[in-house]
């Protein structure tokens, strides 16, 4: 597919979402207009384990797959994709992007890694079990998070929008406007889909969320306030020493990786010193 392509499915979704009118082809966008939203359900959750995490990772997307993490970091001139042990945290494999790629979300579909760039336009293929490079597709959009729900890739811009689109070609199927009791939920950042529902990393907020991917509505939070703060069995001090408010403050929470063999949640954040692995109540 061309770029332009995408650019006009693009406008057409994005002009259609401004207006709040339904779109003449099948379901590519999804409504509740005039429908009241309930508040989302507190999720609790229980902490199992907490193991390391490479503290340079500025992490960006996280992914479980064949029993390892595959791993996306960001910032531009050091974005890398990996693959990680999930319980000692070593780095089993690592590519670096190119120097002016900044990269984003990770996921893996039919044993292709899908890797995000935030404003490069890019999405980055590789073969799974080895890295192999499979090329790239211009994506006309920012790219936050990824993930799939087993046939589309649901991707992420930092609005309140998730694009479904086809694996391979980016072709856009649907777009999802998510929002909760207030309306339209933005800063949508990495994704995980867990047993049929979208979990999100909201940006600059302590919680992720619980997306119906039917109707776009928020239908459960979990709160993790502090939650590095709270339950870090390590010294934290090194996110202040960077010298850089931005630089702390952007060590936020950031990776939401599901084993659907243990049923257990594997979430990180952006320079944090563990991954912990969660279980929902
Ligand atoms: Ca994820």
């Amino acid at each position: 597919m061309k770029i332009l392509d995408i650019a006009s499915i693009f406008s057409a979704a994005l002009l259609l979402s401004a207006c709040g009118e339904q779109p003449q082809n099948e379901g590519s966008l999804e409504y509740a207009e005039g429908q009241a939203i309930t508040a989302p359900v507190p999720i609790g959750y229980s902490i199992l384990n907490a193991y390391p995490h490479d503290t340079t990772a500025f992490t960006q997307g996280l992914e479980f797959y064949e029993g390892k993490l595959i791993e996306s970091t960001g910032l531009t001139g050091s974005s890398t994709l990996r693959v990680v042990d999930p319980t000692t945290g070593k780095v089993i494999k690592k590519i670096s992007n190119q120097k002016d790629i900044f990269a984003e979300g990770v996921t893996v579909l039919r044993d292709t890694v899908y890797q995000l760039s935030w404003q490069n336009h890019l999405v980055f293929m590789y073969r799974a079990k080895d890295f192999f490079p499979l090329g790239s597709i211009p994506w006309s959009g920012e790219g936050w998070g990824i993930s799939h729900d087993g046939t589309s890739l649901i991707i992420s811009d930092g609005t309140d929008k998730l694009y479904f689109v086809e694996p391979g070609s980016l072709k856009l199927k649907r777009v999802l406007s998510v929002q909760d009791q207030y309306g339209p939920v933005n800063n949508l950042n990495e994704l995980e889909v867990i047993e049929g529902y979208i979990y999100a990393n909201r940006w600059q907020y302590d919680y992720i969320l619980k997306i119906d991917p039917k109707s776009g509505f928020v239908v459960g939070m979990m709160n993790m306030k502090d939650f590095l703060q709270k339950n870090s069995r390590s010294n934290l001090t090194y996110l202040k020493k960077i010298g850089s408010i931005a630089v702390e403050s952007g060590a936020v929470l950031n990776g939401i990786a599901y084993d659907s063999v243990k049923k257990t949640i594997l979430i990180t954040g952006k320079l944090w010193p563990e991954v912990f692995e969660i279980k929902m109540n």
